[in-house]
């Protein structure tokens, strides 16, 4: 009998699992799928002839009671009652994806972990993106923190990281994660407001605990309010360490980087999306990855030699600060894709339960006092969230062998066979394994100190990588800083809140603090409570990532058009967007069959002007046609549509007589328009007077016009957003 139970055990695994560790395939073993040869049956397999009326007791002309006996209602019923778990206590609201992750360099000299060393292999991933303070039904643009939690499923166990969009924290010791919580949460007394920081508990908060300071000002960023989870940085935050084969440990940040460049929404438009389409977020991950245009991620470590440890002004196990990268420069070594929707939900979002402590061999924890208390929590979470073998649900289980003592429970799935569930055991069954057999080995620290509750000095400076993150800003970002501050204070009705937290902000700039105060109220600050050390960081702005190439791929372009519009340009438009991979649609008055001009042509819209709005779209093209531009002219909802998007700083198109059109509704002397056959391009608006065509010559004019006019247009849709239009005050049409 010896060994013959672990063997089979073995067999079966890797059966299910494919011979490479496949998790689809895996996954497979327990998704079934519904066709029309299926028949409908209980939970215990029975077919069913009525699921529409309950079994009761009825004649010609009288309903009678219903009856208890129906054990089928009663199952249905009883089901549906208890669909609910418990939503997530934090980052409740998410969306995920599968995918999978490579390393193409090998980190072999900081660590023996397969997954960041091998560059033959893939390993099969799935990642989950959230909002932090939401409940599960709350709307994706609000300002938040972005989750960016990554399970690896690597062949030597699962791997977890944790992350978020943002590399630092609001807390540097976990015991304080329940007070940052609270009081970012819906207030207790009347649980409000929804998914929002801007309330008074929420900064009263940030003014007593100095700690936050870094991070808030990350908070009221643009990395508060991505465009897409696809263009959002991934942060491990925490420091991890990794473990060479010489024994050697170095502490290491972990850091994805977008192929797409980091982009945000505007805050008006963050505002709108949240009532328009609260589920922007989740239907743009779900669009890209059904449209193959897969959202990848470069990955990136920074790393610490262990004897490097203290050579920093600041502790580097401290959450709340980043390792600048002109001090720690980020080696780019991997990708991750993403490539494959859920099937459903529930089972796979829903149910994926991640946690800090899940770390394959070559890979570990610091002492970091954040990460070590998370490491307790996930762990605890899951087991109220999903209950006692919630690593066996198909989501979270390995696709390595899983063999152990731990038995039974609530909804235990696995059956093992055999007759012990012990170790030691006279069979040696399941016994340790060894360090050669990839066992996991703790790296043997020495230790030293004094029981206390308390951290290290350098853990008690808070203010000098607020001021660092703040002078590393654009122009740009630090307008967007102020409004956001001045938008989160002005929703504080306590004036011990706000005016408490304008003096708070002279400790980072006294401009900042000044212009913020000068809208919020309060008094105005004279002096800086501290002096600004005037140092930048590299790796802080965004607008250092631009992205790989600048690219049109997978933005969203709406064709604004209305009866009698030209179909040339329409046409021609329409193939260059759906060749540039971005999404073209096309937009009307209403949604039924739209003739061009000449009646030789029409299309049916995707949507109407009053269904859809211009901040679901990344970009707007206006084809000309006199019918066309007259009939939008005359709409005030089409007219709101060029306002609204010229004042969100989105590229807008127009060729022939929707020029005059885009003119009259953006008003300003400052946009210049064409007035000649040339391609013109002001302010992200780009136009091309020429008409329709009336003879050949004309059409090959055309063509090479159009040529060049969708080659600027595209140009102006890459660069995201016009920041000019911001810069010299043109935005405020919204
Ligand atoms: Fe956390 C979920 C990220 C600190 C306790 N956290 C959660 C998720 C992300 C993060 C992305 C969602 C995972 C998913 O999609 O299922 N959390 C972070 C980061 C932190 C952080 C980047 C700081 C570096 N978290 C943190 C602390 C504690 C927790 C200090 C507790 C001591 N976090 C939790 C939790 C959650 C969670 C309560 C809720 C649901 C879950 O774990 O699975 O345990």
């Amino acid at each position: 009998m010896a060994g013959i139970i672990p063997d089979t055990f073995h067999k079966a695994q890797s059966a299910i699992m494919g011979s490479k560790g496949d998790k689809i395939s895996d996954l497979s073993q327990d998704t079934k799928e519904m066709s029309e040869k299926d028949r409908l049956t209980t939970d215990y397999g029975v077919k069913q002839t009525n699921p529409e009326d309950w079994l009761k007791v009825v004649s010609e002309d009288k309903t009678g009671p219903m009856l208890l006996e129906d054990s089928f209602a009663r199952e249905r019923i009883h089901r549906f009652d208890h669909e609910r778990i418990p939503e997530r206590v934090v980052h409740a609201r998410g969306s995920g994806a599968f995918g999978k992750f490579k390393v193409y360099e090998s980190a072999e000299d900081v660590t023996f972990a397969p997954v960041l060393t091998d560059t033959s292999r893939e390993t099969p991933v799935f990642v989950r993106f959230s909002t932090v303070l939401g409940s599960r039904g709350s709307a994706d643009t609000v300002r938040d923190v972005r989750g960016f939690a990554i399970k690896f499923y690597t062949e030597e166990g699962n791997w977890d990281i944790v992350g978020n969009d943002i590399p630092v924290f609001f807390i540097q010791d976990a015991i304080k994660f329940p007070d940052i919580i609270h009081a970012g949460k819906p207030e207790p007394h009347n649980e409000v407001p929804q998914a929002q920081s801007a309330h008074n508990n929420f900064w009263d908060f940030q003014f007593s605990h100095t700690e936050a300071t870094h991070m808030f000002m990350w908070a009221m960023s643009d990395r508060g309010i991505p465009r897409s989870y696809r263009m959002m940085q991934g942060f491990g935050v925490n420091t991890f360490t990794l473990l060479n084969a010489r024994g050697e440990r170095h502490f290491v940040k972990f850091i994805f980087t977008p192929e797409l460049g980091v982009h945000s929404l505007v805050w008006d438009e963050a505002l709108k999306l949240a009532g328009q389409d609260p589920d922007f977020h989740r239907k743009d991950l779900w669009e890209a990855i059904e449209n193959g245009a897969f959202p990848k991620w470069k990955f990136g470590i920074q790393v610490i030699p262990e004897a490097d440890e203290h050579n920093f002004d600041f502790d580097i196990l401290d959450a709340t600060k980043v390792w600048p990268e002109d001090l720690v420069p980020t080696r780019y070594i991997g990708e991750l894709e993403l490539n494959r929707n859920v099937d459903e939900f529930f089972t796979q979002t829903e149910q994926v339960a991640f946690c800090t402590s899940h770390a394959v061999p070559g890979i570990g924890f610091s002492n970091d006092p954040l990460l070590q208390g998370r490491n307790f929590s996930y762990f605890d979470t899951q087991l109220s969230r999903l209950g006692t073998n919630w690593q066996e649900l198909p989501i979270n289980r390995p696709v390595c062998p899983v063999m152990n003592f731990n038995r039974d429970g609530a909804m235990r799935h696995t059956i093992t066979k055999g007759t012990v569930n012990y170790w030691p055991n006279r069979f040696e069954h399941a016994k340790p394994a060894t360090n050669e057999e990839g066992g996991y080995v703790e790296y043997a620290e020495k230790m030293a100190g004094i029981k206390a509750r308390a951290r290290s000095t350098k853990f008690r400076e808070h203010f000098s990588q607020a001021q660092l993150f703040w002078n590393s800003m654009s122009p740009i970002e630090r307008n967007h800083i102020t409004n956001a501050l001045a938008f989160e204070l002005d929703h504080c009705e306590d004036s011990v809140v706000y005016e408490r937290m304008v003096n708070r902000l002279t400790d980072i700039d006294l401009g900042l603090a000044q212009a913020v105060a000068g809208m919020v109220g309060g008094e105005m600050p004279t002096e800086a409570n501290r002096p600004n050390h005037g140092l930048r960081a590299p790796g802080l702005s965004q607008t250092e990532f631009p992205g790989a190439t600048p690219t049109i791929k997978s933005r969203r372009i709406a064709i604004i058009v209305a009866d009698g519009y030209d179909p040339v340009a329409y046409a021609a438009a329409y193939s260059a967007i759906s060749a540039g991979m971005a999404i073209p649609l096309v937009i009307s008055t209403r949604r039924s069959k739209i003739t061009a001009a000449g009646g030789s042509s029409s299309v049916m819209p995707h949507h109407h002007l009053e269904g859809f709005r211009s901040t679901m779209v990344d970009a707007l093209f206006i084809p000309g046609g006199e019918q066309s531009v007259n009939t939008l002219a005359k709409s005030g909802r089409a007219m709101h549509w060029i306002r609204e998007a010229f004042g969100h700083l989105k590229a807008i198109g127009a060729t022939g007589e929707a020029v005059e059109l885009v003119r009259y509704a953006v008003a300003l002397p400052q946009v210049t328009v064409s007035a000649s056959g040339d391609v013109m391009e002001s302010y992200g608006v780009v136009t091309l007077r020429q008409t329709m065509p009336e003879s050949f010559k004309e059409v090959v004019q055309i063509a090479k016009g159009t040529k060049a006019f969708m080659e600027e247009f595209f140009f102006a849709i890459a660069q995201h957003r016009n920041w000019d239009r911001e810069l010299d005050g043109l935005h405020n049409q919204v």
